[in-house]
């Protein structure tokens, strides 16, 4: 009994130690940069609406998985820093994404660890939402046409995978995270980390079908930092 209780006690301290500290940040550095795909990139491959084609056909559905722009820019790429202990302080309140035609809007969505998740449903038809996740508890649950709003909350960072039991394309990335320096790619694989208190960081890309690389970044005050990072299969 004792010795679960000592156990107790230590992770406690543990996690206080680790866990991240927001401030304000004085000459903070920009981290700024691509991700692009090397090699030739796989067309997105056309997913058929097989249920409720009143709503999900109105939008035509290629795969959401890997989009590479013209100029081989990843789109939906994560790209965070992984050993942040201090910085500036969250300004997400509340994170969001819609289900409007059948598709996750945004496909990744950041949030705070701890923070809220608003899940809509546009559609006005049955959806189920279902995570896949190590450290949060699964959700697994039926948002009917009337319900216009789920509130879900995250725990635990980590990138959690949301699909739909009612429509099997449906593809989303629920990126839950303790500190606010992450952020998604755009459609040109642009992305931007300002307000970096200057140091030496580890800096993570993870594309959910190319998996992850990690590079140093050294940030320098008021400066920015330029980073090309290339994916591939
Ligand atoms: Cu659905």
């Amino acid at each position: 009994m004792t010795a679960t209780v000592a156990a107790a006690v230590c992770l406690g301290t543990a996690a206080q130690v680790l866990a991240y500290e927001g401030g304000e940040v004085k000459g903070g550095g920009t981290i700024a940069g691509t991700i692009t795909f090397s090699g030739t990139a796989p067309a997105r491959k056309e997913l058929p609406v097989t249920k409720d084609k009143e709503v999900c056909g109105k939008k035509q559905h290629l795969s959401y998985d890997l989009i590479v722009g013209p100029n081989k820019g990843i789109e939906n790429a994560v790209v965070s820093l992984i050993d942040v202990k201090k910085g500036k302080k969250w300004t997400i309140t509340k994170a969001t994404i819609d289900q409007n035609g059948c598709v996750y809007e945004p496909h990744v969505v950041i949030m705070q660890a701890g923070g809220e998740l608003d899940i809509l449903n546009s559609d006005g038809i049955l959806h189920n939402i279902h995570t896949y996740s190590k450290l949060n508890p699964s959700i697994n649950k039926a948002q009917p046409k009337f319900k216009k709003v789920l509130t879900e909350k995250f725990a635990k960072s980590e990138i959690v995978k949301v699909t739909c039991d009612a429509h099997s394309w449906m593809l989303g990335w629920v990126v839950v995270s303790d500190h606010p320096y992450v952020a998604v790619t755009n459609d040109k694989g642009e992305f931007t980390l300002s307000d970096v208190p200057p140091g030496h960081y580890k800096l993570e890309v993870w594309q959910e079908t190319l998996g992850k690389k990690v590079q140093d970044v050294v940030v320098r005050a008021n400066h920015e930092t330029k980073i090309h990072v290339e994916l591939t299969k």
